[in-house]
C-alpha cells in the first residue's frame, strides 16, 4: 500500500499511471478508498466528491445531501452545510449512483480542480468514456481560496441571505475543456438561461435573485440573478416557488422532466452525477 495524501503522490512517487482506485491517507492517519485520473492534462487528479440528483421532483428531501434533507426552511439557512464540514458520504464506487464524498474534500491541498459529468449508474471503469462533459482549471486558482472546496466554502458560506445576486457571488474560474466547449456547455442547460450564462468558467457561491446560495455553476458564469436553473448544491432556503428550487438539482427541471423548453436543462444533465477533483 502507497502512503500518500493524493492522487498527484500516488503517481509521482508510485509510479502509478492507470485510472482506477486507490487508497489514500490523510494528514491524522485516516485511510479511504477513492478514484484516481491519471490520465487528463498530466493526470494525478483526486476524486473527491460527487453531487448526484435522485429524485428532482424530492425538494430538499432524504438525498439532497447538497443542499437540505429536512426541507426548504428560512430557519436552517446553510441546510446539510456539508460544502464546508468534514461530514462524508457514500462510496467512490457509488459515485454516479448517489452523492460521495470523501476525507480527501478537506484534507488535500490542492491547487486545480476537473470536473466530469457522468451519466447516473455508470461504473467506475467507464466514467471517462461516458462522460457527457470533463473540463479542469489550470491556474492553480485554489491557491487564492485556501488549497480546497471546504476552505473556499468558509470563506463563502452557502447559507441564505448572506448576500446579493452577482454582486456578492463567489469566484469564476476560467476552464480548459477535456470533453465539450462553451457551446455545447451551455446546450445543456435550459435555454432561456442562456441569455444569463457565459460558458468557460466554474462558478462558486452564486446567489439567486431571492438571496439562495448555490454552491456551483459547472462551466458557466452567471450574468443574472436565475441561478437555480444552472448551478447545482445550495443554501437551506430558496423563497421563490418555495420548495421547488430546493434541492442538489435546485430548479433544473422547472418547466418539466429533461425537456430542455424554458427554464428546464437537458435529460443528459439532469440524469449525470457530477464528478469533483482537486490536483
Ligand atoms: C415562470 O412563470 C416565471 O419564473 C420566473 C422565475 C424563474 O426562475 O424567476 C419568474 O418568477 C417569473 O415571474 C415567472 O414566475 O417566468 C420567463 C418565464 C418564467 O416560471
Ligand atoms: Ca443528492
Ligand atoms: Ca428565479
Amino acid at each position: 500500500q502507497f502512503n500518500a495524501r493524493n492522487c498527484k503522490e500516488v503517481k509521482d512517487k508510485y509510479g502509478q499511471t492507470e485510472n482506477g482506485l486507490y487508497y489514500l491517507n490523510t494528514a491524522t492517519g485516516g485511510v479511504y478508498q477513492t478514484f484516481c485520473d491519471m490520465t487528463t492534462a498530466g493526470g494525478g487528479w483526486t476524486l473527491v466528491a460527487s453531487v448526484h440528483e435522485d429524485n428532482i421532483y424530492g425538494k430538499c428531501m432524504v438525498g439532497d445531501r447538497w443542499t437540505s434533507q429536512q426541507g426548504n426552511n428560512a430557519n436552517w439557512p446553510q441546510g446539510e452545510g456539508n460544502w464546508a464540514n468534514r461530514k462524508t458520504f457514500g462510496t467512490v464506487e457509488a459515485a454516479t449512483d448517489d452523492d460521495f464524498k470523501n476525507p480527501g474534500y478537506y484534507d488535500i491541498e490542492a491547487e486545480d480542480m476537473s470536473v466530469w459529468h457522468v451519466p447516473n449508474n455508470t461504473p467506475v471503469n467507464h466514467w471517462n468514456l461516458a462522460a457527457i462533459m470533463r473540463y479542469h482549471t489550470d491556474r492553480h486558482f485554489l491557491h487564492l481560496y485556501g488549497g480546497n472546496l471546504y476552505q473556499l466554502f468558509h470563506s463563502y458560506p452557502v447559507e441564505y441571505n448572506v448576500g446579493a445576486h452577482l454582486s456578492d457571488n463567489g469566484p469564476s474560474i476560467p476552464i480548459v475543456y477535456d470533453l465539450g466547449d462553451k457551446e455545447s456547455t451551455k446546450n445543456v442547460y435550459d435555454p432561456y438561461s442562456g441569455g444569463e450564462i457565459e460558458g468557460g468558467f466554474i462558478s462558486f457561491r452564486a446567489i439567486n435573485h431571492e438571496r439562495a446560495a448555490t454552491a456551483i455553476c459547472s462551466g458557466v458564469k452567471p450574468k443574472g440573478g436565475n441561478v437555480e436553473h444552472y448551478c447545482i448544491g445550495g443554501c437551506g432556503f430558496f423563497p421563490e416557488a418555495n420548495p421547488l428550487q430546493c434541492g442538489d438539482f435546485t430548479g433544473f427541471a422547472w418547466n418539466g422532466y429533461g425537456t430542455h423548453i424554458g427554464f428546464s436543462a437537458s435529460k443528459q444533465m439532469l440524469e449525470s452525477a457530477v464528478l469533483l477533483f482537486y490536483r
